[in-house]
C-alpha cells in the first residue's frame, strides 16, 4: 500500500468530500476492523499558544524518515493554509523536502466536541492512504480533550510554565487522560518546578500494576535533545500499547465515539431542516418529531 507515491490530489479532494458529508454519507463508511493495521496516531493537544504547532513540526522533521507521515491541526478559529500551522521557528524548506509528508489543517465549524467536522472518517482516510503516521494538533479546552483522546493511540498535553495551566488540566480531568507531559518553553523560567509538581500529581494519580506511567519531559523549541526525548517517549508508549493489546480496545472506544456523534450530527441535521412550526410547537413535542424523523419514520400529523 505504501510503496504507491502518495496521490495528494485524491487524498485532497477525499478529506475536503467527509468535510462536508451528511451523517447519513458517513454512517455508510464502514468500521475499521484491525486497529494494528493503521497509521500510529499521535494528539498534540494544550492551550492556545502552548506551542504545539512549533513541537510538532520539530517532531514531524525528526519522524518524517520512518514513513508517511500526515499532520492534521484542528485550527478552532478559521482554517489557515498549508504550511503556517507549522509554527514559525520551523524551517519550512526542510519539511517541504520531506516527500512524505502531508500536512492539512481543519476547521472545527459545526461540532459540539471542539474537534474538526468529520475528523474520525479523515482520520480512517488518512489509514486508507497508507500514512505510517498522523499526528493530530487540537487545542485542548475542555471537551475536546476526551475527544482528541479517543482518535489518538498517544495523547501528548503541552503545557506552558507559569500559566496556571496545571490547574486548569487538573480541573478538566485531562491529567488522567494524556500518555505524555510536556512543559514546553522550557527556556522560560519556571519549567522545572512545573515539571517536578506535574511529576508529584502523576505519580499519585495512577496506581493499577503495569499502568503506563506518564512520562514528564522539559521541552523547548531551541533544544533539538528535547525534541529527540519526546519521539523516543512517544515511541516508548507505542510499544507499551503494542505489548499489551491495547489498541483493539482503543478502537472499540472510537466506534463507539463515533456512533454518538453520527447520532448527534443526524439528530442536528434534522432539527435544521424544519420550520417556524416546528419550533412553535411545545419542546416535548419537538423533541419527539426530531426524533421520529431522525430515525426515518414517519409521524403522525397531529400528535
Ligand atoms: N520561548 C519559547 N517560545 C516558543 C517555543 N516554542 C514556540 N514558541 C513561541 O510560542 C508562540 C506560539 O507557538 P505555536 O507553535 O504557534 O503555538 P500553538 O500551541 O500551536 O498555538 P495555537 O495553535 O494558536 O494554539 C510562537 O510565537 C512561538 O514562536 C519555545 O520552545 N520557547
Ligand atoms: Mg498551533
Amino acid at each position: 500500500m505504501t510503496s504507491k507515491p502518495l496521490d495528494r490530489r485524491t487524498l485532497g479532494r477525499t478529506l475536503t468530500q467527509l468535510t462536508n458529508a451528511s451523517a447519513l454519507e458517513l454512517a455508510r463508511r464502514p468500521l475499521r476492523e484491525a486497529a494494528a493495521c493503521g497509521a500510529r496516531r499521535i494528539g498534540i493537544t494544550g492551550a492556545p499558544g502552548a506551542g504545539k504547532s512549533t513541537l510538532l513540526g520539530h517532531l514531524a522533521l525528526a519522524r518524517a524518515a520512518r514513513g508517511r507521515l500526515g499532520v492534521l491541526a484542528v485550527d478552532p478559529s478559521s482554517p489557515k493554509t498549508g504550511g503556517a500551522i507549522l509554527g514559525d521557528r520551523v524551517r519550512m524548506d526542510e519539511l517541504a523536502g520531506a516527500a512524505e509528508l502531508y500536512i492539512r489543517s481543519l476547521g472545527s465549524r459545526k461540532t459540539s466536541d471542539g474537534l474538526a467536522d468529520n475528523l474520525p472518517e479523515m482520520l480512517d482516510a488518512m489509514d486508507d492512504f497508507g500514512f505510517a503516521e498522523v499526528m493530530l494538533e487540537t487545542v485542548g479546552v475542555g471537551q475536546t480533550d476526551y475527544a482528541a483522546r479517543v482518535q489518538v493511540d498517544t495523547l501528548v498535553l503541552v503545557l506552558l510554565p507559569e500559566s496556571g495551566d496545571t490547574v486548569q488540566a487538573m480541573k478538566a480531568g485531562i491529567m488522567e487522560m494524556a500518555d505524555i507531559f510536556v512543559v514546553n518553553k522550557a527556556d522560560l523560567p519556571g519549567a522545572r518546578k512545573m515539571a517536578t509538581d506535574i511529576q508529584r500529581i502523576a505519580a499519585i494519580t495512577r496506581h493499577a500494576q503495569g499502568a503506563w506511567v506518564p512520562p514528564v519531559l522539559l521541552a523547548s523549541a531551541s533544544q533539538p535533545a528535547s525534541i529527540d526525548a519526546l519521539s523516543q517517549a512517544i515511541d516508548r508508549h507505542q510499544s507499551w500499547l503494542a505489548a499489551g493489546d491495547l489498541r483493539q480496545s482503543l478502537k472499540d472506544q472510537r466506534a463507539r465515539y463515533r456512533l454518538r456523534r453520527l447520532l448527534e450530527i443526524r439528530a442536528a441535521e434534522v432539527v435544521a431542516e424544519q420550520d417556524a412550526a416546528f419550533f412553535a410547537a411545545p419542546l416535548e413535542q419537538q423533541f419527539r418529531r426530531a426524533l421520529e424523523l431522525a430515525g426515518g419514520t414517519r409521524a403522525c400529523a397531529s400528535p
